[in-house]
């Protein structure tokens, strides 16, 4: 995490925060999620920040209090938030709440188009604090999520 400094004195910078068993990716069901490694897509969408003059802080927990944690300390430090909640979508009010308190722009990224999969992943309560929702692009819906975010930032900015 980026030492706290005010938003206006620093680099642009952007929390991406990947939730549980995305660890697993290139292994994990690769028909619906890819053969990627997270490493892979990361590096990928670091790189695209970078282009854009964005630094990148990413990370990913299988745990909900980590991703609440880190959350809270983006607030103030950075300034957007990419965040594939995974399995936590359809149960964290905690995230949701988390983000809202982040007064960040969010954008939420799913590799799979949850909305032709199970019903049960339909529902998010994460997309009530997201600026945009990205789905069914794979990986690059990380990237594209990368260019969305710094446009909002920089218009933010002007
Ligand atoms: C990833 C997961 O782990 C699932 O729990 C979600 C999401 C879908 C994805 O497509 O990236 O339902």
């Amino acid at each position: 995490m980026a030492p706290a400094q005010p938003a206006s004195g620093r680099a642009k910078s952007i929390l991406i925060l990947n939730g549980p068993n995305l660890n697993m990716l290139g292994v994990r069901e690769p028909s619906i999620y890819g053969k990627d490694s997270l490493q892979d897509l990361m590096t990928a969408a670091a790189r695209r920040a970078t282009e854009l003059g964005i630094l990148t802080d990413v990370r990913q927990s299988n745990h909900e209090g980590d991703l609440v944690t880190w959350i809270q300390q983006a607030r103030g430090t950075q300034d957007g938030i990419i965040i594939n909640p995974a399995g936590y979508t359809n149960t964290s009010i905690a995230i949701l709440d988390a983000l809202l308190l982040s007064e960040l722009p969010v954008i939420e990224v799913h590799l799979s188009n949850i909305h032709r999969r199970e019903e049960f992943r339909h529902m998010s309560y994460i997309s009530r604090a997201a600026t945009g929702v990205i789905c069914g692009l794979g990986g690059h819906g990380y990237v594209l999520a990368v260019e969305a975010l710094a446009r909002i930032i920089k218009a933010k900015a002007a």
